[in-house]
Protein backbone atom coordinates (compact mmCIF):
# COMPACT_ATOMS: atom_id res chain seq x y z
CA UNK A 1 0.00 0.00 0.00
CA UNK A 2 1.49 3.76 -0.92
CA UNK A 3 1.90 5.88 1.74
CA UNK A 4 -0.20 9.30 1.60
CA UNK A 5 1.33 11.28 -1.19
CA UNK A 6 3.80 13.70 0.25
CA UNK A 7 3.62 16.55 -2.24
CA UNK A 8 0.75 18.37 -2.26
CA UNK A 9 0.09 20.78 -5.05
CA UNK A 10 -2.34 23.79 -4.16
CA UNK A 11 -4.46 25.13 -6.74
CA UNK A 12 -6.76 28.22 -5.25
CA UNK A 13 -10.11 28.38 -7.07
CA UNK A 14 -11.79 31.77 -6.34
CA UNK A 15 -14.97 30.92 -7.58
CA UNK A 16 -18.46 32.73 -6.42
CA UNK A 17 -20.34 32.11 -10.00
CA UNK A 18 -21.60 28.97 -8.72
CA UNK A 19 -24.02 30.74 -6.38
CA UNK A 20 -25.69 33.72 -5.50
CA UNK A 21 -23.79 34.91 -2.22
CA UNK A 22 -20.09 36.83 -3.05
CA UNK A 23 -17.60 36.14 -0.21
CA UNK A 24 -16.55 32.14 -1.46
CA UNK A 25 -13.90 34.24 -3.82
CA UNK A 26 -12.15 35.01 -0.40
CA UNK A 27 -11.66 31.24 0.30
CA UNK A 28 -8.31 30.49 -0.80
CA UNK A 29 -6.83 33.40 0.90
CA UNK A 30 -9.12 32.39 3.83
CA UNK A 31 -7.40 29.21 3.98
CA UNK A 32 -3.51 30.71 3.03
CA UNK A 33 -4.73 33.15 5.80
CA UNK A 34 -5.28 30.24 8.56
CA UNK A 35 -1.99 28.14 7.81
CA UNK A 36 -2.37 25.89 5.19
CA UNK A 37 0.89 26.09 3.67
CA UNK A 38 2.71 25.93 7.02
CA UNK A 39 0.23 23.41 8.39
CA UNK A 40 1.20 20.71 5.69
CA UNK A 41 4.57 21.27 5.72
CA UNK A 42 5.18 21.30 9.94
CA UNK A 43 3.39 17.40 8.44
CA UNK A 44 6.68 16.80 6.47
CA UNK A 45 4.94 17.29 3.57
CA UNK A 46 6.51 19.29 0.49
CA UNK A 47 4.00 22.11 -1.24
CA UNK A 48 3.83 23.27 -3.98
CA UNK A 49 1.33 26.30 -4.12
CA UNK A 50 0.10 27.20 -7.86
CA UNK A 51 -1.33 30.22 -6.95
CA UNK A 52 -4.97 30.89 -7.81
CA UNK A 53 -6.16 30.37 -11.24
CA UNK A 54 -6.96 32.87 -13.25
CA UNK A 55 -10.71 33.27 -15.06
CA UNK A 56 -9.99 32.58 -19.27
CA UNK A 57 -11.86 34.77 -22.13
CA UNK A 58 -15.45 34.04 -21.63
CA UNK A 59 -17.06 32.23 -24.74
CA UNK A 60 -21.07 33.10 -25.03
CA UNK A 61 -22.67 30.19 -24.26
CA UNK A 62 -26.62 29.74 -24.37
CA UNK A 63 -28.54 27.50 -22.06
CA UNK A 64 -32.93 26.57 -21.91
CA UNK A 65 -33.22 26.85 -18.60
CA UNK A 66 -33.57 30.51 -17.56
CA UNK A 67 -32.82 30.06 -14.05
CA UNK A 68 -29.33 29.29 -14.73
CA UNK A 69 -27.08 31.93 -13.82
CA UNK A 70 -23.13 32.50 -14.54
CA UNK A 71 -23.19 29.87 -16.98
CA UNK A 72 -20.17 31.45 -18.77
CA UNK A 73 -17.87 32.17 -15.80
CA UNK A 74 -18.50 28.52 -14.75
CA UNK A 75 -17.66 26.83 -17.81
CA UNK A 76 -14.93 29.08 -17.61
CA UNK A 77 -13.62 28.32 -14.24
CA UNK A 78 -14.80 24.27 -15.36
CA UNK A 79 -12.14 24.79 -18.16
CA UNK A 80 -9.17 26.13 -16.38
CA UNK A 81 -9.42 23.82 -13.44
CA UNK A 82 -10.00 20.74 -15.30
CA UNK A 83 -6.25 21.58 -16.95
CA UNK A 84 -4.59 22.57 -13.89
CA UNK A 85 -6.15 19.73 -11.85
CA UNK A 86 -4.63 17.32 -14.32
CA UNK A 87 -0.99 19.06 -14.88
CA UNK A 88 -1.10 18.93 -10.77
CA UNK A 89 -2.00 14.89 -10.54
CA UNK A 90 1.48 14.23 -11.89
CA UNK A 91 3.08 16.23 -9.51
CA UNK A 92 1.56 15.42 -6.47
CA UNK A 93 -1.90 15.37 -4.73
CA UNK A 94 -4.10 18.36 -5.95
CA UNK A 95 -6.09 20.17 -3.39
CA UNK A 96 -8.56 22.38 -4.81
CA UNK A 97 -9.40 25.68 -2.42
CA UNK A 98 -12.62 26.52 -3.37
CA UNK A 99 -14.35 28.82 -4.06
CA UNK A 100 -18.41 27.16 -4.28
CA UNK A 101 -18.83 23.85 -5.16
CA UNK A 102 -19.06 24.54 -8.52
CA UNK A 103 -15.01 24.22 -9.00
CA UNK A 104 -15.60 20.46 -8.48
CA UNK A 105 -16.83 20.96 -11.96
CA UNK A 106 -13.47 21.33 -12.84
CA UNK A 107 -11.06 19.72 -10.39
CA UNK A 108 -12.77 16.41 -10.77
CA UNK A 109 -13.02 16.16 -14.55
CA UNK A 110 -9.03 17.21 -14.34
CA UNK A 111 -8.38 14.06 -11.94
CA UNK A 112 -10.99 11.79 -14.04
CA UNK A 113 -8.68 12.82 -17.34
CA UNK A 114 -5.74 11.70 -15.05
CA UNK A 115 -7.15 8.39 -13.76
CA UNK A 116 -8.00 7.49 -16.78
CA UNK A 117 -4.53 8.58 -18.58
CA UNK A 118 -3.09 5.80 -15.88
CA UNK A 119 -5.80 3.35 -16.42
CA UNK A 120 -6.99 3.20 -12.65
CA UNK A 121 -10.76 3.52 -11.59
CA UNK A 122 -11.38 6.67 -9.98
CA UNK A 123 -13.72 7.03 -6.82
CA UNK A 124 -15.74 9.67 -5.02
CA UNK A 125 -16.41 10.74 -1.65
CA UNK A 126 -18.50 13.44 -1.09
CA UNK A 127 -19.02 14.70 2.10
CA UNK A 128 -21.66 17.33 1.89
CA UNK A 129 -25.82 18.34 3.21
CA UNK A 130 -26.72 18.51 -0.36
CA UNK A 131 -26.31 15.95 -2.93
CA UNK A 132 -25.71 18.01 -5.66
CA UNK A 133 -27.20 15.84 -8.87
CA UNK A 134 -29.07 18.23 -10.12
CA UNK A 135 -28.56 19.01 -14.24
CA UNK A 136 -28.03 22.38 -16.09
CA UNK A 137 -31.83 21.36 -17.11
CA UNK A 138 -33.32 20.34 -13.89
CA UNK A 139 -31.85 22.75 -11.28
CA UNK A 140 -34.51 25.22 -10.28
CA UNK A 141 -32.61 27.94 -8.13
CA UNK A 142 -30.02 28.12 -11.35
CA UNK A 143 -26.69 27.92 -9.48
CA UNK A 144 -24.79 25.35 -10.76
CA UNK A 145 -22.78 24.56 -7.18
CA UNK A 146 -25.98 22.46 -7.03
CA UNK A 147 -24.88 20.30 -10.18
CA UNK A 148 -21.17 18.84 -10.01
CA UNK A 149 -22.00 15.25 -8.98
CA UNK A 150 -24.25 14.92 -11.62
CA UNK A 151 -21.61 15.84 -14.10
CA UNK A 152 -18.93 13.70 -12.77
CA UNK A 153 -21.98 11.00 -12.73
CA UNK A 154 -22.18 11.30 -17.01
CA UNK A 155 -25.68 12.88 -16.87
CA UNK A 156 -26.78 14.94 -19.56
CA UNK A 157 -25.01 18.68 -18.70
CA UNK A 158 -24.47 20.64 -22.28
CA UNK A 159 -23.21 23.13 -23.00
CA UNK A 160 -20.50 22.47 -21.09
CA UNK A 161 -18.21 19.73 -22.67
CA UNK A 162 -18.71 15.41 -21.79
CA UNK A 163 -17.42 14.92 -18.69
CA UNK A 164 -14.56 13.13 -19.49
CA UNK A 165 -14.72 9.17 -18.47
CA UNK A 166 -17.64 9.56 -16.24
CA UNK A 167 -17.16 7.76 -12.45
CA UNK A 168 -19.81 4.80 -12.10
CA UNK A 169 -22.65 5.83 -9.98
CA UNK A 170 -21.28 2.83 -7.54
CA UNK A 171 -17.92 4.73 -7.04
CA UNK A 172 -19.83 7.49 -5.82
CA UNK A 173 -20.10 7.66 -2.11
CA UNK A 174 -22.53 10.60 -0.62
CA UNK A 175 -22.24 11.04 2.76
CA UNK A 176 -24.00 13.37 5.10
CA UNK A 177 -26.45 14.51 2.76
CA UNK A 178 -29.85 15.87 4.50
CA UNK A 179 -31.02 17.78 1.90
CA UNK A 180 -31.99 16.74 -1.56
CA UNK A 181 -34.32 17.72 -4.14
CA UNK A 182 -37.43 16.61 -5.71
CA UNK A 183 -35.81 16.29 -9.00
CA UNK A 184 -32.39 15.08 -7.28
CA UNK A 185 -34.35 12.40 -5.40
CA UNK A 186 -35.87 10.88 -9.07
CA UNK A 187 -32.44 10.93 -10.18
CA UNK A 188 -30.65 9.39 -7.89
CA UNK A 189 -33.58 6.66 -7.21
CA UNK A 190 -32.58 5.83 -11.22
CA UNK A 191 -28.57 5.69 -10.29
CA UNK A 192 -26.91 3.41 -7.54
CA UNK A 193 -24.85 5.94 -6.04
CA UNK A 194 -24.07 4.95 -2.86
CA UNK A 195 -25.87 7.13 -0.31
CA UNK A 196 -25.16 7.32 3.31
CA UNK A 197 -27.83 10.20 4.25
CA UNK A 198 -27.31 11.66 7.78
CA UNK A 199 -29.87 9.07 9.13
CA UNK A 200 -27.78 6.31 8.47
CA UNK A 201 -24.62 8.17 10.27
CA UNK A 202 -26.47 8.65 12.97
CA UNK A 203 -27.99 5.08 12.96
CA UNK A 204 -24.13 3.93 12.26
CA UNK A 205 -21.86 6.32 13.52
CA UNK A 206 -19.08 7.36 10.32
CA UNK A 207 -16.83 4.34 10.80
CA UNK A 208 -19.11 1.45 9.64
CA UNK A 209 -20.09 2.82 6.50
CA UNK A 210 -16.80 4.76 5.39
CA UNK A 211 -14.59 1.13 5.96
CA UNK A 212 -17.35 -0.03 3.25
CA UNK A 213 -16.76 2.20 1.18
CA UNK A 214 -13.01 2.42 1.70
CA UNK A 215 -12.71 -1.23 1.52
CA UNK A 216 -14.29 -1.07 -2.46
CA UNK A 217 -11.63 1.32 -3.21
CA UNK A 218 -8.75 -0.71 -2.26
CA UNK A 219 -10.12 -4.24 -3.92
CA UNK A 220 -9.39 -2.37 -7.28
CA UNK A 221 -6.72 -0.18 -6.28
CA UNK A 222 -8.62 2.79 -6.72
CA UNK A 223 -7.73 6.50 -6.74
CA UNK A 224 -10.05 8.25 -4.37
CA UNK A 225 -11.26 12.21 -4.34
CA UNK A 226 -12.36 13.39 -1.79
CA UNK A 227 -14.98 16.78 -2.31
CA UNK A 228 -15.55 18.64 1.71
CA UNK A 229 -18.23 20.93 1.64
CA UNK A 230 -18.48 23.51 4.84
CA UNK A 231 -21.95 22.59 5.21
CA UNK A 232 -21.21 18.69 5.92
CA UNK A 233 -20.12 19.51 8.86
CA UNK A 234 -22.92 21.36 11.57
CA UNK A 235 -23.63 25.24 11.41
CA UNK A 236 -23.06 25.43 15.16
CA UNK A 237 -18.85 24.30 14.08
CA UNK A 238 -19.30 25.53 10.65
CA UNK A 239 -20.63 28.87 10.22
CA UNK A 240 -19.03 29.98 7.30
CA UNK A 241 -20.90 29.27 4.19
CA UNK A 242 -24.32 30.48 2.51
CA UNK A 243 -26.26 26.80 2.64
CA UNK A 244 -25.92 25.84 6.33
CA UNK A 245 -28.60 23.03 7.32
CA UNK A 246 -29.09 21.89 10.46
CA UNK A 247 -28.34 18.13 12.23
CA UNK A 248 -24.63 17.88 9.98
CA UNK A 249 -21.58 15.94 11.28
CA UNK A 250 -19.84 17.27 14.80
CA UNK A 251 -16.94 18.60 14.85
CA UNK A 252 -15.20 15.21 15.96
CA UNK A 253 -17.19 13.14 13.34
CA UNK A 254 -15.69 15.70 11.25
CA UNK A 255 -12.51 14.54 12.26
CA UNK A 256 -13.00 11.15 12.61
CA UNK A 257 -13.48 10.90 8.50
CA UNK A 258 -10.66 12.41 7.91
CA UNK A 259 -8.18 10.53 10.23
CA UNK A 260 -9.49 6.97 8.59
CA UNK A 261 -9.11 8.73 5.43
CA UNK A 262 -5.85 9.31 6.32
CA UNK A 263 -4.76 5.67 7.57
CA UNK A 264 -6.29 4.14 4.69
CA UNK A 265 -3.32 6.26 2.64
CA UNK A 266 -5.92 6.10 -0.42
CA UNK A 267 -7.00 9.69 -1.19
CA UNK A 268 -5.34 11.22 -4.22
CA UNK A 269 -7.30 14.99 -4.48
CA UNK A 270 -8.94 16.77 -2.47
CA UNK A 271 -11.62 19.98 -2.77
CA UNK A 272 -12.12 22.32 -0.03
CA UNK A 273 -15.21 24.05 -0.96
CA UNK A 274 -18.46 26.64 -0.14
CA UNK A 275 -16.38 28.64 2.63
CA UNK A 276 -17.59 31.89 2.69
CA UNK A 277 -14.81 34.07 5.00
CA UNK A 278 -17.58 37.28 4.72
CA UNK A 279 -19.97 34.73 7.28
CA UNK A 280 -17.17 33.41 9.46
CA UNK A 281 -16.67 33.98 13.05
CA UNK A 282 -12.95 35.38 13.53
CA UNK A 283 -11.81 32.86 11.15
CA UNK A 284 -13.36 29.73 12.79
CA UNK A 285 -14.81 27.82 9.89
CA UNK A 286 -11.52 28.11 7.89
CA UNK A 287 -9.36 26.97 10.72
CA UNK A 288 -11.55 24.15 10.85
CA UNK A 289 -11.34 23.16 7.30
CA UNK A 290 -7.11 23.77 7.99
CA UNK A 291 -7.62 21.40 10.57
CA UNK A 292 -9.83 18.77 9.02
CA UNK A 293 -6.85 18.81 6.17
CA UNK A 294 -4.05 18.40 8.80
CA UNK A 295 -6.16 15.27 10.34
CA UNK A 296 -6.23 13.92 6.64
CA UNK A 297 -2.73 14.72 6.04
CA UNK A 298 -1.76 13.08 9.03
CA UNK A 299 -2.12 14.97 12.27
CA UNK A 300 -2.42 12.60 14.63
CA UNK A 301 -2.35 12.86 18.77
CA UNK A 302 -0.33 8.97 18.84
CA UNK A 303 0.73 6.97 15.58
CA UNK A 304 -1.74 4.71 14.88
CA UNK A 305 -0.87 1.77 11.77
CA UNK A 306 -1.88 2.16 8.03
CA UNK A 307 -5.03 -0.31 8.14
CA UNK A 308 -4.82 -2.52 5.43
CA UNK A 309 -8.01 -2.07 3.57
CA UNK A 310 -6.85 -4.27 0.76
CA UNK A 311 -8.45 -7.95 0.99
CA UNK A 312 -10.68 -7.43 4.08
CA UNK A 313 -14.22 -7.79 3.63
N1 LIG B 1 -23.82 22.77 -2.52
N2 LIG B 1 -30.07 21.79 -3.99
C1 LIG B 1 -29.91 23.21 -3.78
C2 LIG B 1 -29.82 23.92 -5.12
O1 LIG B 1 -29.87 25.15 -5.15
O2 LIG B 1 -29.68 23.25 -6.14
C3 LIG B 1 -28.69 23.50 -2.92
C4 LIG B 1 -27.38 23.26 -3.56
C5 LIG B 1 -26.23 23.35 -2.61
C6 LIG B 1 -24.93 23.22 -3.33
O3 LIG B 1 -23.98 22.02 -1.56
O4 LIG B 1 -22.66 22.95 -2.93
MN1 LIG C 1 -21.94 20.95 -2.16
MN1 LIG D 1 -23.71 21.67 0.48
MN1 LIG E 1 -5.52 26.25 13.83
Amino acid sequence: MSPTPSSCVLIGAPIDSGQKRPGCLMGPAAYRTAGIVQMLEDLGHRVVDRGDVALPVLEEVRCDNPAVHHLAETLGWTRVLAEAGQAACAEGMPVFMGGDHSLSLGSVAGVAAHAQAVGRPLFVLWLDAHSDFHTVMTTQSGSLHGTPVGYLAGREMAPLPPFPAPVPPQNICLFGIRSVDPAEHDALQAHEVAIHDMRVLDEQGVVAPLRAFLERVAAVNGMLHVSLDVDFMDPSVAPAVGTTVPGGATFREAHLVMEMLHESALVTSVDLVELNPFLDERGKTAHLMVDLLASLMGRKVFDRPTRAYRGQS
